[in-house]
């Protein structure tokens, strides 16, 4: 047991959930988007300048309960922060793999409508489709950043919706981003699935609601931070997030998260204030980062970044890169 009271996660364990997980679709097509990404973006940054990569992961995992799956499990997160966190990096010049659950927030995009094809075009002239002035900045930007990036080879966009996907997904981003050392960089934001159904044991069809209550048994899903920190990507730099409802426990449980997984940062933040300040917990300091509450626009993840940026460029300098 950990001092979580958790049992620590052993390699064997983890082997035991890829081994039993269903394929992941499309496995090699991933992997060459994720190679060729980090391949491009070292050789394009230059003699003795190492490219800076970041994978900033975004949204909640699914758990199916159904092999054919009709219903889920889901975990919370609407994906603003990682959407926020990439525009902010990619500001600051790294390049980023935006590993996202398919559906919440994309960069570039938080200040369109939820259905932006409906409510920012304008379709009254018979001839065209024209972008209503209302949103015409808007969605200039937006169009103009996210080509930019994309088609700049400095932003690669992939996603996940389960928690199989998402784990196999890391799994392999962490071991080809590893290739780059400490210039590489992760951003653990998504909101990860604690509990999940085995695929071996999981009904193959819809439950059928007629046998009365359902009684189902979920298995703890290993703690795969641990395995990016020791196995996957030792040598890059590692920010992971605790989320809690309950601020009494939040920083206690961070500072854990911390030690036991012996990532570099933690990110602790409170459901209801996570978009006005964050705390970021280091082995001798927890620094408070508020957004900037003279400006209604102004987000938390702009002094976030900044910070986790200076943190990243000394570690850097430390391993000697
Ligand atoms: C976070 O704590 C993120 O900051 C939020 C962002 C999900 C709260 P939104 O997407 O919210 O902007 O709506 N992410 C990590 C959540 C999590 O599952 N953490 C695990 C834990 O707390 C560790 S991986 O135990």
């Amino acid at each position: 047991m950990d001092d979580d009271g958790q049992i620590e996660t052993s390699l064997a364990e983890i082997q035991s959930f890829f081994d039993s997980a269903p394929p992941l679709k499309d496995r090699e097509g991933i992997i060459t988007k994720v190679q060729d990404f980090i391949h491009k973006n070292s050789s394009s940054s230059g003699i003795g300048k190492a490219a800076r990569v970041v994978c900033v992961t975004s949204g909640g995992t699914t758990v199916p309960l159904e092999q054919r799956c009709v219903r889920y499990i889901d975990n919370f997160s609407s994906g603003r922060r990682g959407a926020a966190s990439t525009e902010y990096f990619l500001e600051a010049g790294y390049s980023v793999i935006f590993l996202y659950r398919s559906g919440t927030c994309q960069p570039y995009c938080s200040t369109l409508p939820d259905d932006p094809f409906l409510n920012c075009f304008d379709a009254s002239d018979d001839t065209a489709i024209q972008v209503h002035p209302s949103f015409a900045k808007e969605v200039k930007r937006a169009i103009k950043e996210n080509r930019a990036a994309v088609l700049g080879g400095r932003l690669l966009k992939l996603s996940f919706t389960t928690i199989f996907e998402y784990l196999q997904m890391l799994q392999l981003i962490a071991t080809s981003m590893n290739t780059l050392g400490p210039s590489a960089m992760f951003y653990l934001a998504a909101a990860v699935s604690d509990f999940y159904v085995p695929w071996e044991t999981m009904n193959v069809h819809k439950i059928q609601s007629g046998s009365g209550p359902l009684d189902i048994s979920l298995a703890q899903v290993p703690k795969m931070i641990s395995a990016l920190r020791r196995e996957w990507a030792p040598l890059t730099f590692c920010i992971s997030f605790k989320l809690e409802t309950d601020s009494k426990i939040l920083l206690e449980k961070a500072r854990r998260a911390l030690k036991k997984n012996k990532v570099h940062l933690v990110v602790a933040n409170e459901l209801s204030t996570r978009k006005e300040e964050v705390i970021v917990v280091a082995e001798n300091e927890e620094i408070v980062v508020r957004r900037n509450q003279s400006k209604a626009e102004a987000e938390v993840e702009r002094p976030l970044v900044a910070l986790l940026v200076d943190r990243h460029s000394a570690y850097i300098k430390h391993s000697g890169s």
